[in-house]
């Protein structure tokens, strides 16, 4: 039997952050995030486990593997223990956004990755154990798995039985909910969130007040969701955004992601909300940045991003699907 697969996972935004782990082996985090899985900015990834290959071959964007990607050859030994095989791996994986637009490239690699991997193992798993296993290899992957609007619990277990993501609504909920990824640099980020989460939990003096206050953000974030209510909505994921960067700043060494062309943009945003247009801004670990708006809107507002200074293109996204099997492969 061949024991080959692909698999397509969309990435996915946080509107609550995940920040800080409370195991790192196990990667289990502090608090619990949402997020919004984007259509059409995906990782495809093919796994083939055969006799045929001698050593594992891994090829991320037509690059081999390098070092600091060991995390991705531990995932896929996890997977042939679980299954119980032995054959080496040859895998080859594909984003069609730029890795530099701080998109979390990992969320949407390791879900796609644990996939076609499980399902190439021969491993039948549901959409629970596929999250609970794409968040071993990246936190954010776990949200990957499922479309639409997404929540990961934290939970509260040792083992991380009970940290796994779940649908709050499907892609069809709220259609006219949009994502304008902004991007303003394409260079590589100097410090890791991985990295650089552990350094906040273990020195920023505000940590403890992002947990006690995060949970109202979740609260609040979905219901929104449900609601569909938009104010309510992009008010509060700025206001955890803004949070999160605060946490950042005040680490030592201080992590600063941002850049002058950043704050261009959030100026901005304040002020076309301010005359009326409905827009708030959510920044991940880098500096490019995420307008939120509607449907009704996302054409004035690209256009006016897109004549900012230090903007070099956008990209628009919609909530996304699940991560699927898909009938093609990429070698
Ligand atoms: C998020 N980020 O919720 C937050 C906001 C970055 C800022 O999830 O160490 O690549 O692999 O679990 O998932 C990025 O963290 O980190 C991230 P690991 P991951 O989207």
């Amino acid at each position: 039997m061949v024991k080959k697969a692909t698999a397509l996972a969309n990435a996915n935004i946080a509107l609550v952050k995940y920040w800080g782990k409370r195991n790192e082996e196990l990667i289990l985090p502090y608090n619990s995030s949402i997020s919004m899985t984007c259509d059409g900015l995906f990782t495809t990834t093919t796994v083939e486990f055969s006799e045929k290959y001698k050593e594992d071959i891994i090829i991320i964007n037509d690059e081999e593997l390098k070092k600091d990607e060991k995390n991705i050859l531990s995932h896929l030994e996890k997977i042939r223990k679980m299954a119980g095989i032995k054959e080496r791996v040859k895998v080859v994986s594909e984003s069609n956004f730029p890795v530099a637009a701080g998109l979390a490239s990992s969320a949407s690699g390791l879900a796609a990755l644990t996939l076609a991997a499980t399902k190439a193992a021969g491993l039948d798993l549901n959409q629970r154990e596929l999250s609970i296993l794409a968040r071993q290899g990246s936190g954010s992957a776990c949200r990957s798995i499922y479309g639409g609007f997404v929540e990961w619990l934290k939970g509260e277990k040792e083992d991380g039985s009970n940290s796994y993501a779940n649908q709050i609504v499907d892609k069809n909920y709220w259609p006219e909910f949009r994502i304008i990824v902004t991007i303003l640099t394409e260079a590589k980020k100097k410090i890791s969130s991985r990295a650089g989460m552990v350094q906040t939990v273990k020195t920023c003096p505000f940590y403890q007040g992002w947990l006690k206050t995060v949970e109202e953000d979740l609260k609040i974030v979905k219901e929104a969701i449900l609601q569909k209510d938009f104010p309510k909505l992009g008010a509060q994921a700025e206001y955890n955004c803004l949070k999160m960067h605060a946490l950042m700043m005040t680490t030592k060494p201080s992590i600063i992601y941002w850049r002058p062309a950043t704050m261009e943009v959030i100026q901005n945003v304040l002020a076309w909300r301010e005359e009326g247009l409905q827009c708030y801004f959510t920044i991940d670990a880098g500096p490019n940045i995420k307008v939120l708006c509607l449907k009704k809107d996302k054409k004035e507002i690209n256009k006016r991003l897109l004549r900012l200074e230090g903007v070099i293109k956008t990209i628009i996204a919609k909530p996304g699907d699940d991560a699927k099997i898909i009938d093609k492969y990429l070698f």
